[in-house]
């Protein structure tokens, strides 16, 4: 698989967007209207956990610039609450948003990665 493109038009037939169809299995973390928080399959940390919005986002900025106030709030809430049923706030997570293909962005609808549970040094490479 090579990396996407954080520009273009939203593919529904990614990887997430059947997770959220239900159409491939996913480890579910956290669930509500705006937001689906699911284990990562390859994981890179103890705690490694995906949250994605429920809505057709292929990036940040895609994101930030065609959704709703209500649902950019909600997921980035949602982003919190994770994090705090997790119990990772201390002693601490990372979290990270890979866009377009410097970043290897492998899958085309907006995640932020979770990692906790071992010390993640100054930087993931
Ligand atoms: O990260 C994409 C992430 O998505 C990568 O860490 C693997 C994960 N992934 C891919 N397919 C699945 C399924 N089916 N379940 C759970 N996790 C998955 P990126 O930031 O795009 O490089």
């Amino acid at each position: 698989m090579e990396p996407v493109d954080a520009k273009g038009p939203y593919d529904d037939e990614n990887v997430f967007a059947k997770i959220l169809r239900g159409e491939i299995p996913s480890t579910e973390v956290y669930s509500d209207e705006h937001a689906y928080a699911f284990v990562d399959i390859n994981p890179q940390a103890p705690t490694h956990v995906l949250v994605i919005p429920r809505g057709r986002y292929r990036s940040w900025v895609d994101f930030t610039e065609s959704a709703e106030d209500a649902e950019i709030a909600g997921f980035i809430r949602a982003v919190g609450k994770v994090a705090k049923s997790l119990d990772v706030e201390d002693p601490g997570y990372r979290l990270l948003v890979n866009s377009g293909r410097h970043a290897h962005q492998m899958v085309p609808h907006l995640h932020v990665h979770l990692f906790a549970g071992r010390p993640l040094g100054p930087m993931l490479s």
